[in-house]
C-alpha cells in the first residue's frame, strides 16, 4: 500500500538533503574564510598596535633601564601567548559547530520542483500539491538548520505539511449509537465500491452488538438488489428492497421505517454510482436527502482512479454536501496522493480505507499511521 509514493518520497529527501547540503557546505567555507580573515586582519592591527605603543614607551623606558630592575620578562610573555592559542582554538570550533544554514529562496524551488513533480504523478491534485508547498514553505522558511539535520528537518517539515491537511476521524461506532435509528447514506460513482463498504461497515456495526437494516435504495443497476440481498443473508442482518426501477427514496424512507418499527440502531443506505446522467443521480440524490435527513453521508471513492476521485468528491460535496470519506482499494493502491487531495479539497475527515474484498479488510484511517506508511 502506498508504496510507490513512499519510494518516490524516499528519493526527494535524499536530492533535496543533497542540494541544500551542497550549499550548506558552500556557505559554511564562504562564512569560515570570511570569519579567519578577519581574525588575521585583527591580529594584524593589534601587532601594529603594539609596535606603536613599544615606539611610544621606548624613551621612558631608557631612563628606567639606568635603574636596572629586574623583570620576569619571560613568564609574562608565555601566559598571554598560550591564552591566545586556546583563544584561537575554541573560536575556530565556535565556527564550526554553530554553523547553521538558513534555506534561501532558490533552496525551495529546487525541493518544490521535485516534490511536484511526484506528488503530480502519485494522483495528487494541483490545488493540494500547492497547500503542501505554501505549508512546506511555512515551516522551513526562516528555520537555522544544522548541516547534520538537512535531511531530518525537510522530512519533518513535509511530515507536517501533510499532516495539517489530513483530518483525524471520528469514532463511527460511537456516533452511530447517539441517534437511533441512525441513518447512513453512502453515494460515489459506479463500481467505487458502495454496496462492499456497507457490507462491511454492517459487520463492523454489528459486531458491535447494534442492530442494522440494509436500504437496497440502487433501484437503477441490474444486479445491485441481489448484490446486497446476498451480503444480508451472509452477515444475517436485514434489507429492505423493492423491484427495479421503483423510488429509491421510496426504498430509503421504508427502511427507517422498518428500523424504527424493529428497534434498530442503524440504517445503512446504498445508492446507484450511475443514472442516465449524471445531473439525474444528483437529483435523485438530493430528494433522498431532503426526506430521509440522514445522520451521515458517507462519499466512497477509490482510491486508485487518479485524480478522478478528487473530482468526484468535489462535485458531490458541492451538490449534497458530505460528512465523511471512505477510500477503497487501498489495498491495491501504490500511490495513495488521493488520500491527502479529497481530504484538503473537502475537509472531511478519512474514516476508513477499503483494504481488500473480505468484510474483515476496513481499516480505521489514522493520520499517524497514513504518514508512516508513506515513510514520513
Ligand atoms: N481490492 C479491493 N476491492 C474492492 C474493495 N472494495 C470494493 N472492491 C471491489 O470493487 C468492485 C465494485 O464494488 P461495489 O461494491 O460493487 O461497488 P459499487 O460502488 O457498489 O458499484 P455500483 O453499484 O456499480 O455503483 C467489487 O468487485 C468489489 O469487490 C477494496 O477495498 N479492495
Ligand atoms: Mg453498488
Amino acid at each position: 500500500m502506498f508504496n510507490f509514493l513512499k519510494k518516490k518520497l524516499k528519493s526527494w529527501k535524499e536530492k533535496s538533503k543533497k542540494k541544500v547540503e551542497e550549499k550548506a557546505k558552500k556557505q559554511e567555507k564562504e562564512e569560515k574564510e570570511e570569519k579567519i580573515a578577519e581574525a588575521k586582519q585583527e591580529k594584524v592591527e593589534k601587532q601594529e598596535k603594539k609596535i606603536e605603543e613599544s615606539i611610544k614607551k621606548e624613551k621612558p623606558e631608557k631612563e628606567a633601564k639606568k635603574q636596572e630592575i629586574k623583570e620576569p620578562k619571560q613568564e609574562k610573555k608565555e601566559e598571554p601567548e598560550k591564552e591566545k592559542q586556546e583563544g584561537e582554538k575554541s573560536f575556530f570550533q565556535k565556527i564550526k559547530s554553530s554553523f547553521s544554514y538558513k534555506l534561501q529562496e532558490e533552496d525551495f524551488e529546487d525541493i518544490f520542483e521535485n516534490l511536484e513533480e511526484i506528488l503530480l504523478e502519485n494522483n495528487t491534485a494541483l490545488e493540494t500539491i500547492d497547500e503542501i508547498k505554501k505549508n512546506l514553505k511555512q515551516e522551513l522558511e526562516g528555520k537555522e538548520i544544522k548541516q547534520k539535520e538537512i535531511e531530518k528537518e525537510i522530512q519533518e517539515a513535509l511530515k507536517q505539511s501533510i499532516e495539517k491537511i489530513l483530518i483525524e476521524p471520528f469514532d463511527l461506532v460511537e456516533k452511530a449509537k447517539t441517534e437511533k435509528p441512525f441513518v447512513i447514506l453512502f453515494l460515489g460513482i459506479n463500481g467505487s465500491g458502495k454496496t462492499t463498504t456497507i457490507a462491511k461497515i454492517s459487520n463492523l456495526l454489528q459486531k458491535n452488538n447494534l442492530k442494522t437494516v440494509l436500504a437496497a435504495a440502487d433501484t437503477f443497476r441490474a444486479a445491485s438488489i441481489e448484490q446486497l440481498s446476498k451480503h444480508a443473508e451472509k452477515l444475517k442482518t436485514e434489507i429492505i428492497k423493492q423491484h427495479y426501477g421503483a423510488d429509491p427514496t421510496a426504498v430509503a424512507f421504508d427502511a427507517i421505517k422498518h428500523a424504527k418499527a424493529k428497534n434498530a440502531d442503524v440504517v445503512l443506505i446504498d445508492t446507484a454510482g450511475r443514472m442516465h446522467t449524471k445531473e439525474n443521480l444528483i437529483r435523485e440524490l438530493e430528494k433522498i436527502v431532503r426526506v430521509t435527513k440522514p445522520n451521515l453521508k458517507v462519499f466512497v471513492a477509490e482510491s486508485i482512479t487518479g485524480n478522478d476521485a478528487t473530482e468526484q468528491a468535489k462535485i458531490f460535496n458541492d451538490a449534497i454536501g458530505i460528512d465523511t470519506v471512505i477510500l477503497t482499494k487501498a489495498d491495491i493502491d501504490e500511490k495513495g496522493g488521493n488520500a491527502i487531495s479529497i481530504s484538503q479539497i473537502t475537509e472531511k475527515p478519512i474514516l476508513f480505507l477499503g483494504t481488500g474484498q473480505e468484510y474483515k479488510d476496513l481499516t480505521k484511517f489514522n493520520k499517524q499511521e497514513f504518514l508512516e506508511k508513506l515513510g514520513l
